[in-house]
This record gives structure tokens, C-alpha cells and sequence, in this order.
């Protein structure tokens, strides 16, 4: 049977798009398991080789059988209606057997290191036995953390001090998410009514890119959030900074930005400290210290606060801050943050963003 042209055309573009997916999948990366650190990453990336390995013995075993018989037997000639079935065989018992109990051999290869994997990442193992707690709750879109030990909140970044087991201490406020630092470890789920935890252990110092792992909603993909691995005095010097309440402002401009702050309603969803303040929105005492704002999604700068304070959903599609901004989509009762919520109309102008910018970029 002679392949036509356009077969072979679509054979060759196959190939090329497979190649060109492929030539994608980088090995290192700021998410990349392959690039493990600590041992739980270590763990999970050990476990995973031996799956891997296991899966290409299989594959090269059974992939050589395939090509040895289309090679070996190729040439039978024209098939009419007319030609004679081949002989049929009703397969080998022993040969059958054999097989299964080299699967389940392969099965236990596997199912050792997993299971001692489980119980290695279910006892948290700390050389320096000083271990921290963190609180992690999930929302639609962002992430809390809180130290209880150490009076601190803060959002979306977090600091963790290299060589010491965390215990991360996981819910959440809405759905299910998930938490997962690729190259430290991971995921375990955030469930409503339940409380889950996970422990985590980093070597070495520097930032840890993180991500929600179980989808969440139109803005799941924009649930990010970072670790940052500080030497042991740079984490003491990071906690007593948090802990402390946001910096006065003495800026006309900024002092404005303070006021509109009240005026426009920021304070329902968000708490400046030692304002008191609501808690649907991120904890900004300390915005200007972090590298990023809105989960990840955009660097830090002037420029980007003022487009998401313009058009918070058309950078993430869907969250509280631009239904209270817009109100073009009524929420379901469950989902308004108090009463009077329907009232509420936030309009900034331009000369409010420029304010309310300088207040927020003199919170450092
Ligand atoms: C209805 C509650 C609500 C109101 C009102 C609100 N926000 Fe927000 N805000 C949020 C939520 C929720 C987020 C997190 C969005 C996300 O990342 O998914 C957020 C995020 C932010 C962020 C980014 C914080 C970070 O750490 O990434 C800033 C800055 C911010 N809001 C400023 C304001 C200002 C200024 C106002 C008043 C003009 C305001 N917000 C009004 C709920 C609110
Ligand atoms: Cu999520």
C-alpha cells in the first residue's frame, strides 16, 4: 500500500509539532521539579525517577516487540476474501503468567520507595528541632500567611529561613486549592472543613516560585505566590519588620491616598496595621516590601499598581475587588462581603490612583 502525499505531509507535520512541543519542556526552571532542593523535593523526585525508569523499561520492551513484528512480518502478501484465516492460537499460558508476575514485580518496584516516601512526608523531620509554623488559607485568588508564634501576616510572599523544617498549616476560605512549590515540595489540598498539612524543608537561600495545583476558578492560573529563603539574622530582621505596624506618611500626596483609602472603601476588604481593617482582601501594612502584587500575577512597580487599581479584573477575571469597583455583575448573597455591600460603587479617578499609589508605595 503506497502512502499518498498529503499522508506524508501530515505524517511530517505531526513530527515537527511533537519536536517543537518537546524542544519546550526545559529541565530547569523556576518551577521545575527536576531542579529538587530539600528533602522532601528530593523525596518526591527520587519516586518519580523510579516510576520513570520502570516506564521506559516497559516501553522499550514492548515498543521493540511492536517493531520486531511489523518489521518481521510485513510481507503476507495480497489479502483477498478469499484468502484462509491464519492459524489461531489462544495465547500461552505460561507466557501469561510470566507476564503478570513480572507487572506486579514492576508494581512493587514502584510501590516501595512511594510508601516510604508517604511516611517520610508524614513525620516532619527537623535537624535543628526549632520548627516553624505557618498558617496558610486559600481564597479566590491570593494566599494568606500567618505566623502565630510570631505576630506576623502577610500575603502572596512569604518568608521561610533556609535549613529549618516549616510546617505549613493548610485551609481555605472558598474552595479547594492546592499548595505546591515545585522545586521544594508538594501538594497537598486546602479543603473547606478540613485542616491539612504539609512540611517542607529549603537548603538553600533564595526565592522559590509557588503555585495553586488544584483548579479554583476563572483566575486558578494567576494563584501564585512566592517563597523567599533567607539566611538565618536576614529571617529574624524580615519578622521584625512585618510585625511592626505600616510607616507614617508625611507626603501630601501620600497622605491623601490615606484618606481615600477610608473614604473608597479599601478598608472593608484590607487591613493596614495598625488600622483596623477587614480581612477578604490582602493584609497591605507591608506592601511595598514585596516583589510582586495580585498573587504573583504583576511585578511590584508604580505603574502596575496604578493598572490594577484601574482595571483590577481585566487582570484577574472574576475577583471581589473589581466586582466592588464595576458592579457590573450583582453578586450571589453568599458571596457579598456585608450589608450595604449592593450600595457600594467604587469609582477611582485618576487623580485617586496617583494618591492612593503613593500611599501604597510608601508602605514598605
Ligand atoms: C470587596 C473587597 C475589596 C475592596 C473593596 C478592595 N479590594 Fe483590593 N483586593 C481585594 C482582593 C480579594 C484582592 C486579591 C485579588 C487577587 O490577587 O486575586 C485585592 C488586591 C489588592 C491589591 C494587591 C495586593 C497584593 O498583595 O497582591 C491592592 C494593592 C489592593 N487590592 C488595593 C485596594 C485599594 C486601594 C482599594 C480601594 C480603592 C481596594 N483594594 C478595594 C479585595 C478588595
Ligand atoms: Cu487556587
Amino acid at each position: 500500500m503506497k502512502r499518498t502525499l498529503t499522508q506524508r505531509i501530515v505524517t511530517a507535520a505531526w513530527m515537527v509539532t511533537l519536536g517543537l512541543m518537546l524542544s519546550g519542556c526545559g529541565l530547569r526552571g523556576p518551577q521545575s521539579i527536576v531542579d529538587a532542593d530539600g528533602p522532601v523535593a528530593e523525596y518526591q523526585y527520587y519516586t518519580f525517577m523510579v516510576s520513570f525508569y520502570v516506564s521506559l523499561l516497559i516501553f522499550v520492551l514492548v515498543g521493540s516487540l511492536i517493531v520486531y513484528c511489523v518489521v518481521r512480518y510485513r510481507h503476507v502478501g495480497e489479502v483477498t476474501p478469499d484468502t484462509p484465516l491464519p492459524d489461531q492460537g489462544h495465547g500461552s499460558t505460561k507466557l501469561e503468567v510470566c507476564l503478570i508476575i513480572l507487572s506486579v514485580c514492576l508494581v512493587v518496584v514502584i510501590l516501595v520507595p512511594a510508601l516510604k516516601g508517604q511516611f517520610y512526608q508524614g513525620t516532619l523531620q527537623d535537624p535543628t528541632s526549632e520548627v516553624l509554623e505557618i498558617n496558610v488559607t486559600g481564597y479566590q485568588w491570593w494566599w494568606k500567611f500567618e505566623y502565630p508564634a510570631l505576630g506576623v501576616v502577610t500575603a502572596n510572599e512569604l518568608a521561610i529561613p533556609t535549613g529549618q523544617a516549616v510546617k505549613f498549616n493548610l485551609k481555605t476560605n472558598d474552595v479547594i486549592h492546592s499548595f505546591w512549590v515545585p522545586r521544594l515540595g508538594g501538594k497537598v489540598d486546602l479543603m473547606p472543613n478540613q485542616s491539612n498539612w504539609l512540611w517542607l524543608r529549603s537548603t538553600r537561600d533564595g526565592t522559590y516560585y509557588g503555585q495553586c495545583a488544584e483548579f479554583c476558578g476563572e483566575s486558578h492560573a494567576f494563584m501564585k505566590f512566592r517563597v523567599h529563603s533567607l539566611p538565618g539574622d536576614e529571617f529574624k530582621s524580615w519578622v521584625e519588620h512585618q510585625k511592626s505596624g505600616a510607616r507614617e506618611v508625611t507626603d501630601p500626596l501620600a497622605l491623601r491616598g490615606k484618606e481615600l483609602f477610608k473614604a473608597k472603601q479599601c478598608v472593608g476588604c484590607h487591613q493596614i496595621r495598625p488600622a483596623a481593617g477587614g480581612n477578604l482582601g490582602p493584609d497591605l501594612t507591608h506592601l511595598a516590601s514585596r516583589t510582586t502584587i495580585a498573587a504573583g500575577q504583576l511585578e511590584n512597580t508604580p505603574e502596575n499598581l496604578a493598572a490594577w487599581l484601574d482595571h483590577p479584573g481585566e487582570i484577574k477575571p472574576g475577583n471581589m475587588m473589581q466586582a466592588a469597583f464595576l458592579h457590573s455583575s450583582p453578586q450571589p448573597s453568599w458571596r457579598r462581603p456585608w450589608p450595604g455591600w449592593d450600595n457600594l460603587n467604587i469609582a477611582l479617578n485618576q487623580g485617586d490612583i496617583d494618591a492612593l499609589v503613593a500611599y501604597l508605595r510608601s508602605l514598605e
